[in-house]
């Protein structure tokens, strides 16, 4: 183990000889890609809702069990065109978390809608059903937008009660949730329509894409026509193409991250194990373990540091595993009531959200993922006690 003098902050060698990032990124095997790929150079079919990609949305269905899967380009698309397909109306007010990807918001944006934010629960990091149920008598509100924070779910009874209280719809942003479960129930099947991502640093990897699931037809055909031309089961008049089609090699490589899912929520898991078991008797940090363990899909390790009890600031800490090359991420830094243009535009949040505040300065996340072995768990959490336990000392000398 390194003493303080030797730290990779200083300039010495650093823990880990190549980065490790906190995406999944898991791929499978070039051979397997080749296999199911390997056609694809003869038909020269390559998107306009190929066999591929018609295959991807039949086998979602069938895991998920939802009447429809609709594969986009990504999740922030997906979220934009359920904004259009739920037919929300231009500047209308949508009820969001500020404590997100920027992600989002943005998609909200792009739909011509305005984000009323909302703080969060302090236990679950999810939207407070009681701060919803107060903006909605402050606000003329259109929608509900809930995010299943770290594939935790949220409080969707109650949040379904509130919004069928009003007469609108919610809908999820689930880009961290599948494979999670709400009381028993593939999460997919919630609200309108749920958008997950399948963006490489998720489990489920097409390199790039997303993918919205409902159980409403009429809802999934109005997506599909907004989507593209192509893989519409019948035409539906929509107020503006969307133009966000899924390729094949998109397909392609999401097929087989779906066939892994499974093995690569066990790996998580033993993962995540680790570093709690490590990590929870170190003064200062807290693990987030939130949903009970069949509900999980494991793919963020999660902290809150207490800077007091720990003896650093979750920044220094950062600082220090960064150097190490442990590419620990403080999402999501700062809340997005604090990030341009909405700061400006509703300078009315600046002080509401104190929970959201409160989390921007402990959350750190872990790597874990396909470039993370077990024994790299270990020692970076060996790193982290060795962090605490020093830390007046590296306070004195790195943080002075
Ligand atoms: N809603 C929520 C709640 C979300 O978290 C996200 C996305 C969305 C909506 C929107 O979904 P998409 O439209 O993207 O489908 C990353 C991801 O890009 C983003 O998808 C994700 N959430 C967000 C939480 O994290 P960045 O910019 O912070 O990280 P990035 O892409 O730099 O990657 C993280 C690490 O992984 C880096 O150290 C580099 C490494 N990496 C990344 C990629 C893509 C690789 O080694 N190889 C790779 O191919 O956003």
């Amino acid at each position: 183990m390194k003493d303080i003098a030797n730290l990779a902050l200083a300039g010495h060698e650093p823990l880990f000889d190549s980065i490790l990032p906190v995406g999944q990124l898991y791929s499978p095997s070039k051979e397997r890609f080749h296999s199911v790929f390997h056609d694809l150079f003869d038909r020269r079919y390559y998107t306009n809702h190929g066999k591929l990609a018609q295959e991807l949305e039949r086998r979602l269905e069938e895991r998920l069990d939802v009447r429809n899967a609709v594969v986009v380009t990504n999740a922030t698309l997906g979220l934009s065109l359920s904004c259009k397909a739920l037919g929300l109306p231009p500047q209308g007010k949508v009820i969001v978390p500020a404590f997100t990807f920027a992600a989002t918001v943005q998609a909200l944006t792009w739909a011509g809608l305005e984000p009323v934010f909302c703080d969060i629960s302090n236990k679950s990091h999810n939207l407070d059903p009681q701060k919803v149920a107060a903006l909605l008598e402050q606000h003329d509100v259109c929608a509900i937008l809930g995010v299943h924070l770290w594939g935790n779910p949220c409080d969707i009874e109650q949040l379904q009660t509130l919004a069928d209280s009003k007469g609108i719809p919610l809908f999820f942003d689930a880009a961290h949730a599948i494979a999670c479960r709400y009381h028993g129930k593939p999460i997919g099947n919630f609200g309108a329509c749920e958008v997950f991502s399948f963006h490489a640093t998720k489990i489920m990897n097409a390199t790039e894409g997303g993918c919205i699931t409902t159980n409403d037809d009429e809802l999934a055909e109005r997506l599909r026509n907004l989507r593209s031309s192509y893989g519409r089961r019948k035409n539906v008049k929509t107020p503006i193409d969307g133009y966000g089609r899924f390729s094949e090699a998109q397909a392609a490589f999401g097929l087989l991250s779906l066939e892994d899912l499974s093995r690569r929520c066990d790996e998580n898991c033993q993962k995540m194990a680790l570093y709690h078991k490590k990590l929870s008797c170190i003064p200062g940090i807290h693990c987030i373990s939130p949903a009970p363990e069949e509900n999980m899909n494991y793919q963020y390790v999660v902290l809150e540091i207490d800077e007091k009890e720990f003896g650093l600031s979750r920044d220094a800490l950062q600082k220090l595993l960064e150097a190490e090359n442990v590419i620990a991420r403080r999402y999501f830094v700062p809340g997005m009531h604090h990030c341009p243009p909405y700061e400006t535009l509703f300078p009315e949040f600046a002080t509401a959200l104190p929970v959201t505040d409160a989390l921007c300065t402990k959350v750190l996340q872990l790597p874990s993922g396909a470039p993370v072995s077990m024994d790299a768990v270990s020692r970076i959490c060996e790193c982290i006690a060795f962090v605490q336990a020093n830390s007046a000392d590296i306070k004195r000398t790195y943080f002075a």
